[in-house]
């Protein structure tokens, strides 16, 4: 398929037009008159469609109908959210090839990778269903004699959902069903990277919401970071703002939403390492280093950035990785034999150079890669080589993540001084070690070894499963969405004392006698 052929079908399947609204308050705001952005095309550049952006004005409407909604949609019972948000997924699984070839198409994932995203949200989905019985509150043993004690968790209010391009639909789904279910409406800011996305992903679940006669819980903003984001960031009637995207974005967005005792989850940058001991099955490590790196174009958050290589297996391990990065074929992500698609602009292109230069400044010596890429029938410019650097010494550039297929790999010779490395950078999201010894791997998820949020054990650093908790430590921001109970992010903990008896004994043994 070439792009004119998957654009048609997927902007005809899913009914998007030229000019598209991006803004939902109960209806969708009319596009006169409006700036409107274009979505491009990393394959060749072509132009998809356009989104119609939001001002100030539509922002105040976008909240006004926020409220309303919010104090219908908090009453209704949690199940019977938790069937809309199966509805949903059941929505998301009808549109799954479309939406997923509208990702290809516009960031660039591979086919496989587009399906798989909303595969996500169709995940999420189902668990948002099932969790939307199991919102448990505590009782507590009380210390006062014939008194109850409780804690029960509410919903919080309005909570504003800033994405990423690079999982356009999936972590609107993590924030906004399990917020819903929870009993909060959301607002989303997508990334102007991937405005079409998130215009068909809202119109399917408006759908099912104005089908079941519902207030507008799932309210779009696509506007400006510097007018709608800040807006939203700074607003006391958002009561959570959850965002992902670069550390230094999520700083100010942290600090800003902090001043105003606001509540945030931050999702921000990984540096995400492997470590191959000397008792890794090299093979099956290989493809898990190969698939951490490459996929995606190294644009997840959860990309394998480094991996710290045993030297005793050093060079074997490296020309099977480097065999593979041979056998890698880089190309439109419309061609089901592509692994490799675009980069999702030409900035990150410049990125991508910028780090492989300083990666060499210091000292870096490239073993794969190192260059742009010409895709055939691909004019977009924005195709670049998954590359290998060695490094000796873990500084300077090496520190920072670049959303770009770039591996950094350097040689350990104990795993105390391999897993020193491996948290000596200021990000903690997702860890790996390949090892079938079990010392090993449990040394590794010990509180002695990986300091990330995420570790995983003989598989790659990308790829979480929604069940988990997704989010790392440090300068990654802390948050967690997601599975487990990420839920209780989204509600207000409330500690109940019930006195059922006819006196008023107080805690702590005090004495009050009046
Ligand atoms: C992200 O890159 O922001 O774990 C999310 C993964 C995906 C989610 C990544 N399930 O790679």
């Amino acid at each position: 398929m070439n792009v004119n052929e998957a654009k048609k079908k997927a902007m005809n399947g899913l009914g998007l037009l030229d000019i598209n609204s991006g803004v939902y308050h109960g209806k969708w705001m009319a596009t006169e008159g409006k700036k409107s952005i274009e979505s491009v095309c990393p394959i060749n550049g072509q132009i998809l469609g356009s989104v119609a952006q939001g001002d100030a004005d539509d922002y105040e409407q976008v909240m006004a109908a926020a409220e309303k909604a919010f104090k219908l949609w908090s009453k209704v019972p949690p199940p019977g959210r938790g069937e809309i948000a199966g509805e949903i997924g059941a929505e998301l699984s009808k549109n799954k090839e479309l939406l997923g070839l509208l990702v290809t198409l516009e960031v660039g994932k591979t086919i496989s990778e587009g399906a798989g995203e909303i595969q996500e949200a169709i995940d999420i989905a189902s668990f948002a269903a099932g969790l939307s019985r199991q919102l448990y509150g505590l009782t507590i043993a009380s210390e006062r004699p014939e008194h109850r004690l409780m804690e029960q968790w509410h919903p919080l209010g309005t909570i504003g959902v800033i994405t990423s391009f690079n999982f356009p639909a999936a972590v609107w789904a993590w924030n906004a069903l399990i917020a819903a279910v929870v009993g909060d409406v959301t607002v989303w800011k997508p990334s102007s990277s991937a405005l079409l996305t998130a215009v068909a992903v809202s119109r399917i679940a408006n759908k099912v919401v104005e089908r079941n006669g519902l207030p507008p819980i799932f309210l779009l903003a696509c506007g400006s970071g510097r007018t709608v984001g800040n807006l939203l960031v700074n607003d006391k009637r958002v009561s959570l703002v959850s965002f992902t995207g670069s550390t230094a974005t999520g700083r100010s967005v942290g600090e800003q939403t902090a001043a105003r005792f606001g509540k945030s989850i931050l999702e921000l940058g990984g540096n995400n390492c492997a470590v191959i001991t000397p008792n890794a099955d090299i093979d099956l490590a290989v493809k898990g280093v190969a698939f951490g790196a490459i996929a995606t174009a190294g644009q997840r958050c959860t990309s394998t950035r480094r991996a710290l290589i045993h030297s005793s297996i050093y060079d074997n391990f490296i020309t099977k990785l480097t065999d593979v990065y041979n056998k890698v074929n880089i190309g439109s992500p419309l061609d089901p034999s592509s692994i490799v698609g675009p980069l999702v602009n030409n900035d990150a292109v410049d990125n991508y150079k910028t780090t492989i230069a300083r990666a060499q400044e210091q000292n870096g010596r490239i073993l794969h890669g190192g260059n742009v890429y010409k895709a055939r029938n691909c004019k977009s410019g924005c195709f670049v080589i998954p590359t290998i650097i060695e490094i000796d010494k873990q500084e300077g550039i090496v520190l920072e993540e670049t959303f770009a297929p770039i591996l950094y790999v350097m040689k350990y010779d104990n795993l105390q001084d391999a897993v020193r490395i491996h948290n000596s950078v200021p990000q903690g999201l997702s860890s790996a070690i390949f090892s079938t010894d079990i010392r090993e791997t449990e040394y590794f998820i010990s509180n002695a070894g990986s300091d990330c949020g995420i570790v995983n054990v003989n598989t790659s650093t990308a790829g979480a499963e929604i069940g988990g908790a997704f989010g790392g430590e440090k300068e990654t921001g802390g948050g967690r969405e997601s599975g487990s109970d990420a839920w209780k992010y989204y509600a207000r903990r409330q500690t109940v004392t019930v006195n059922y008896g006819k006196d008023i004994p107080l805690s702590q043994g005090v004495v009050f006698p009046v």
